[in-house]
Order: C-alpha cells, then structure tokens, then sequence
C-alpha cells in the first residue's frame, strides 16, 4: 500500500475533482433510485386508480429527477476526467523531472524503451484504474445498497432472490478478476519486450538497412508481436466467456423474480408498481456488481503499471551534488589516483585499472588505444558522467565528487563520442552550451570548430532548422557543430572523444590549431584513431585494456612505445590505405 500512498501524492491540484467526483456519481445514484419507486406509483396510483393528476404530478417528478441524474451523471464525468488527466499529467511530469536527474548508470539499469513505456503506456492505465475508480468505484456499491435496502422494503421475501443471485455473481467476479490478473501482468511484461524491439529497430534503421537486416528484423519482431497477440487473445477471450455467463445469471434472475412476483401479486401481496421497480433495481444490483467487479480488475491489473511506475519514481540517481558543494572549478589541472572504474556493482574486471596521472592546466593531451581499451570510460570520470569505483579523480585538486555538478560540467565540457543534436536551428543547438550566448559568440565558436563554413554556405545560415537528432546534416558537419558547442562553455577542460573522426585531415589540424590559439588555457584531451590528430600534443596517454601503457610526447613514445610505433606506420606507411599525410 505504500504505492497507493505514494501515487495518491501525484493528485495534487486535483484534489478537489477528486472528492466532488464521487459525490457526484453518490447523487446520481440516489436520484436514479428514485425514479422506480415513482413509476410504481404511476402504475399504481394513477394507472390502476385511473388518476390522471398524479400522473400528471408523479411524471413531473420524474421528469426532475431525471433531469438532476444527467447533471449528476454530466458533473460526474467532467470531473472525473479532469481528476484523472490531471493525476497522469502530474505523475508523467514527475517522472520526467526524476529521469532528467538520471546518472548514466540510473539510465542504463532501465533502459530507454523501458523509461518510455513506464512514462506512457503504464501511465495511462493507471489514468484509466484512476478515473474508474473514483466515479465507478463509488458508483457501484453505492447502487447495490441502495436498490438492497429499497428493494427489501418492497418486498423482503422476492429480495431472497436477489441474495442468491448477488452469491453466485460475487463468487464468479471473484474467481474472474484472479485470473485476468495475472494474465493481463503477463501482457504488459510483452509489451515491454515489444516496445524495446521497436525502440532498438527504429532508432537504429539506418543501420539495419544498410546491413539489410529486415527480415531478420522483421522475425524478430513477429516473435515479439505474436506473443502478445496470443496471450492478448487468452486474456480477452476469458473476459468474452465471462460476459454470457453473467448476463445469463441476470436473466435468470429477473425471470425468477417475475415468476414469484406473479404469484405474490396473485397474492395480493404486492403490486404491478412494485413488481415493476422490483425488476429495475434486480437489474440495477446486478450491474451494479458487475461494474465493481470491473473496477476491482482495473485496479489488481494497474498495479502492475502503478510499480512500474514507482520504480521509476524511487530510483536515487547515483550520482547525486555534495551536502555543501565547492562552487568554482579554479583552473583546469587534472589528477587520477589509483583509480579502478567498473560499469556494474558486480563485474569481475574492471574496466579501468588503477589508473594514475597528473595533468597540468592547459596542457593538451591526446589519448590513443586500441577500440574497448578504455579511452571514453577515462575521460567520462571526468565530468562525473560516472563515478569512480576506487581511487579519486580531481580537478583543480579538489574531487570531482565535491564539486556543485552543474558547475563542474559547466568547467569540463565533454563531446562526446556518440553525439546528438537536438531539433531546432543550428543558433539554438549551439546555446545548449550558453543560453545566453550572443550570435556574435555564436559564429565566433563555429569559426573556432571550423564549422562555419559550411554554416554559411546553408541559404538560411545559424537559421537552418536541424532535424531531431541531426538527420540533415553530415556527420563531420555534426561533429563540428557538437565541438563549437562545447567551445560555447568556455570550459577549463575540453575533452573530445573521437570527436573529428568524420572530419577531414586538413579542417582536423585546423580546429586543433585555433584551439591552440584561442583557448591556451584550457586542457585539452584529445581522443582519436589517427596518430596525425594527437600527435602534436604536449603529451600522449597509451590506453590498454585498462590501463595506461605509456605516456610521452610523440618522440618518446614512437622511440619507446611498440604499439605506438606500429600505429604510426600503419598509418603513415604506403598502402595503408589512409591518406593521413604526416
Ligand atoms: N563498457 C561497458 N559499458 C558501457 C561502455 C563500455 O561495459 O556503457 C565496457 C566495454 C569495454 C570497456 O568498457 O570493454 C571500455 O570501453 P570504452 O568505451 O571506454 O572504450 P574506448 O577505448 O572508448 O573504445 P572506442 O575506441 O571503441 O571508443
Ligand atoms: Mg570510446
């Protein structure tokens, strides 16, 4: 119950529609009563007393009461549905606001596809359990006893009738909502499975169409969607056979009910009026159990989406600000000492191994290494991306882990390797870097990435729109603009994960150049394949499997280092097939 105590915090502003909803399904509910015991009096008092002015009088108040019903019933509606949208809005937003303080680590444990159908698909079944709930849930029970309590003071002995009925209902609704369940439990877990198959094919297609994976796709999908069609089809044909079987008890009670109230008005023990009313609230009760039945599987089977949900909720981001930040990054000296970093609790290797460094403000290093050896899991330590396992990294020499995040990542501006732009024009996209750059800023940091050539030659210029995740430009363009908006940080610490590998040699030395010129201060880390991007640093880390092998500048290391000399002629050597000219 934690959970409903949790998510009822999420009503919020919407208190009030929720109380007033009920309220209003309760009026609805006694109005509605009223109109059988008026028609009995119609059949009675004015039919079979041929009385035309109670008829008169009688229809007049039905007529109210019917009246008030729709408004009850209008009412009911209106703010049940603002009750219940507004509880989702709240809780979609509150998720969202939660994921946006995700570390990578937080986003990695559920996954992206997973994130999305927590924040839309659960969502909305519990918007639907909600809504259910308070106007049906109010509703249902509240017709049951009502038409009980009338229906005995007609008549005690024909209610005998109704108490079985109610027993049978009641034991079938239970037995049902069991079993639907755990079968629609199952149908969301496929879903979920379906949804990450959709998310991966789609956000990957280029990729599959090149390597013309479709098919292969393609099955894959099927397998995924045939799995949820089958346990669709359990799921709903169980609910199908349960709706005969329950009209079926309602027929035969009413059948039962009009049998002995024959006779009791043979009797003389009741009237047509009464027999009449008798037979609307026999409906009303059975309805009655057959909607809270509904209610009470709409709700077992929310609660799957409800912890869903939650998890969503209670995660703690990992990666969390100090009780009393340091606010300033001083300059932009780097430290490792005897740092270990694994990307799971429990793997057995780490991936990186007692790593130890000591960079000075402004210097320019690049970083080289065979692919997996560790390279972008160094350099995300940095800005807190992850956090060290073992050892302490520091910046300004004070711990990464002190630091006030958003300043830090503010100081460290990081492209990484996998970059993405976002929809918007290029002006736009650059001011992630400082909304509050000027467009003079703007051109200034393009021109320093060397991108605003190619910006300029656009017809609508720092105005071109860019698609979502930059799908109309190259990706040497992307990652020249992914560069120029880092630069837009002014950061203490530039580090550039593979970040020019798209980009021509020549513009490659031309960005590194104006980096010297124009930003001497900051400290460089200069990820890349190709010797001919790092060699002219101050100084060139070696990663392997882990570890650092060597550090040198690129004298020292082709003298020393065999890998590195390997590298270089590979790359340098005729019919490498690079065009590197160094
Ligand atoms: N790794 C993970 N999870 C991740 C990223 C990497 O387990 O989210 C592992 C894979 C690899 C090791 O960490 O064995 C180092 O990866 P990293 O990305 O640091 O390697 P790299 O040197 O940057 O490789 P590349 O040149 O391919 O970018
Ligand atoms: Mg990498």
């Amino acid at each position: 119950m934690p959970t409903v105590k949790k998510l009822a915090g999420y009503i919020k502003e919407y208190k009030f529609d929720t109380i007033i909803t009920p309220i209003m399904m309760l009026g609805e509910v006694v109005v509605e009563m009223m109109i059988p015991l008026l028609m009995a009096k119609i059949i009675d008092k004015g039919i079979y007393g041929k009385d035309m002015s109670t008829i008169w009088k009688v229809g007049a108040w039905m007529l109210l009461a019917a009246a008030a019903g729709l408004f009850f019933g209008i009412m009911g509606g209106k703010y049940g549905a603002s009750a219940s949208a507004g509880f989702a809005k709240n809780l979609r937003f509150a998720m969202f606001e939660k994921v946006q303080t995700y570390s990578f680590k937080n986003i990695d444990k559920f996954s992206s596809a997973s994130l999305i159908t927590r924040m839309t698909t659960d969502v909305t079944n519990l918007q639907n359990a909600f809504q259910m709930l308070i106007r049906m849930g109010m509703r249902a029970p509240a017709s049951l006893i009502v038409a009980l309590i009338l229906s005995i003071s007609i008549s005690p002995r024909l209610s005998i009738v109704y108490l079985v009925a109610v027993a049978i209902l009641t034991v079938l609704v239970f037995f049902l909502s069991g079993t639907a369940q755990r079968l629609f439990n199952q149908v969301f877990k496929r879903y979920d499975d379906l949804n990450a198959e959709v998310e991966e094919n789609v956000s990957g297609i280029r990729v599959v169409k090149a390597y013309v994976r479709e098919d292969f796709e393609k099955t894959k999908f099927e397998k995924a969607n045939e799995n949820l069609y089958k346990i669709f089809v359990k799921a709903e044909s169980l609910m199908v056979k349960a709706f005969p079987i329950m009209m079926g008890s309602v027929y035969a009670c009413i059948l039962a009910i009009s049998w002995f109230g024959a006779h009791l008005i043979i009797q003389d023990e009741l009237t047509t009026g009464e027999l009449m009313s008798m037979l609307t609230y026999c409906m009303n009760i059975l309805m009655s159990i057959m909607m809270f039945a509904g209610v009470i599987v709409m709700v077992l089977m929310s609660t799957a989406a409800a912890q869903r949900v939650c998890e969503v909720l209670d995660e703690e981001p990992d990666i969390k600000n100090p009780e009393k930040p340091v606010m300033e990054v001083k300059n932009g000296s780097v430290e490792f000492e005897n740092v270990d970093f694994s990307y799971y609790e429990n793997s057995s290797e780490p991936v990186l191994k007692d790593i130890n460094l000591k960079i000075n403000s402004g210097e320019t290093i690049g970083i080289i290494g065979p692919t997996g050896s560790g390279k972008t899991s160094l350099v995300n330590l940095l800005s807190r991306l992850y956090d060290v396992t073992k050892g302490s990294v520091k910046v300004s020499g004070v711990d990464v882990r002190d630091y006030d995040i958003v300043k830090l990542r503010d100081s460290v501006s990081v492209v990484l390797q996998n970059n993405v732009l976002f929809s918007g024009t290029i002006y736009e996209n650059l001011r992630w870097g400082d909304k509050n750059a000027s467009d003079e800023e703007c051109q200034h940091a393009a021109k320093l990435a060397c991108a605003d050539e190619f910006i300029e030659k656009f017809p609508d210029g720092y105005d071109t729109y860019i698609e979502q995740g930059g799908s109309n430009v190259s990706g040497g363009q992307r990652q020249r603009l992914c560069i120029a908006r880092a630069l837009l940080k002014k950061p203490k610490i530039l580090v550039l994960d593979d970040s020019t590998s798209a980009v021509d040699t020549t513009t490659d030395s031309k960005i590194r150049a104006s980096f010297r010129n124009d930003i001497p201060d900051t400290t460089k880390f200069i990820i890349a394949q190709r010797i001919s991007s790092v060699q002219d640093a101050d100084r060139i880390i070696v990663m392997d499997d882990g570890k650092i092998a060597d550090v040198g500048t690129h004298e020292e290391l082709l003298n020393r280092n065999e890998m590195y000399r390997e590298l270089y002629e590979s790359q340098t050597g005729a019919g490498s097939g690079d065009f590197d000219k160094v």
